[in-house]
């Protein structure tokens, strides 16, 4: 099997298998050994497996649009549309349909393929999600994949959403663990692992990641992608998003990660989750060409496309497709 690599399959600590199920199929140890291959070897293995099951040329392209923007109830320490945190951010309501579907035809006219939508809730309260239903039919009638991160859902609310056609839902677990307490305190892990159950249960593709350059270590990066490897089954679609440091949050200032570090948790992902799209995912606009580059050599085969992430800026479109160009690479579109 790909990944029975007997040489680093030690015995791993309880605190480090903590919270991953019983018979879990990758081991937190077997992981962090995967970080702490020389570097090259960790490529030529993340290309190995790349290759064995997707054309190594080809990105899929997402267009973001935060469809309700700020003044979030959640405390998460790196997001900039919480309400605890003075950043700046104007807070504002729900968008209406035609302008959601205005920036959804933008975005195919661009040759994106999957539109995904984001809400700055806690969770969607009744009252929001007819409308967003509303959105998913519209976005979807324009011969888009969609996909929408709204927040903690009920079993319910994921069956309806199901039912409207949404493709995907996004919800992250965002970190390991056992680092969660120092980002998050106003909902658990446990919450999230509810969240995604619900998605999953609702026959809904999950798209799960998480983000690095909080201050984690790399046991704890391990832990992250141990988690979402040992989800059963793995996500169809994995974001690993590099912290972009927004003043006024907590964790502006935190030491950012060596850029090699970032490139390795993209071919980890890759290893682990063999048919996931991975998703270089925010912090690109902080990344050059070369970095970028190292992570499609790493796996990564998505990428957010547009100008805008949520709230930060991403790279230019038109400079995304130059690197494609550049790079002899195509969208799948
Ligand atoms: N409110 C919903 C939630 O938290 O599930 C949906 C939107 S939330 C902004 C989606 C994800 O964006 C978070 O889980 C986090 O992984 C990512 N994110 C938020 N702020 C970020 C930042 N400053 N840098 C990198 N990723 C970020
Ligand atoms: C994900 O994992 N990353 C996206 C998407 N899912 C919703 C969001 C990134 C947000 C970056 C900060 C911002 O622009 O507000
Ligand atoms: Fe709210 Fe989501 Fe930001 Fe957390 S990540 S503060 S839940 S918008």
């Amino acid at each position: 099997m790909e990944h029975s690599i007997s040489f680093i399959d030690r015995k791993a600590t309880a605190s480090q298998q903590h919270a991953l199920p019983a018979g879990a199929e990758w081991r937190v140890d077997s992981i962090a050994a995967l970080f702490e291959l020389p570097f090259n070897d960790l490529l030529f293995r993340a290309q190995q497996v790349h290759r064995a099951n997707f054309d190594a040329n080809t990105v899929q392209l997402s267009t973001l649009l935060s469809i309700k923007t700020g003044g979030c109830e959640e405390d998460c320490g790196y997001c900039p549309q919480s309400a605890h945190h003075d950043t700046g951010l104007k807070a504002d309501k729900l968008m209406a349909l035609d302008d959601v579907l205005a920036a959804a035809q933008a975005a195919k006219d661009h040759g994106a393929t999957r539109f995904c939508m984001g809400a700055a809730w806690r969770s969607p309260k009744e009252r929001h999600l007819e409308p967003v239903i509303e959105m998913v039919r519209g976005v979807k009638a324009l011969g888009l994949e969609t996909c929408v991160t709204l927040g903690m859902l009920e079993a319910e609310q994921a069956q309806r959403l199901a039912d409207a056609g949404l493709d995907y839902y996004n919800h992250n677990l965002d970190s390991a663990p056992e680092f969660y307490d120092k980002i998050i305190t106003t909902r658990t892990y446990q919450d999230r692992l509810d969240t995604l159950g619900h998605v999953r249960d609702a026959g809904l593709h999950v798209c799960c990641g998480g983000i690095v350059g909080m201050g984690e270590s790399r046991l704890e990066r391990a832990g992250l992608i141990a988690q979402l490897a040992n989800l059963d089954p793995y996500p169809e679609s994995v974001p690993i998003n590099n912290l972009v440091q927004v003043e006024g949050t907590p964790l502006a200032g935190t030491e950012p990660l060596d850029p090699f570090e970032f490139v390795r948790t993209i071919a980890v992902a890759r290893i682990t989750m063999p048919k996931s799209m991975v998703r270089l995912s925010a912090g690109r606009e902080q990344m050059d060409e070369a970095l970028q580059s190292l992570c499609f050599l790493a796996g990564a085969n998505s990428i957010f496309y547009g100008d805008r992430l949520l709230t930060t800026a991403n790279p230019q479109a038109a400079k995304d497709r130059a690197l494609l160009e550049r790079l002899g690479m195509r969208s799948d579109a």
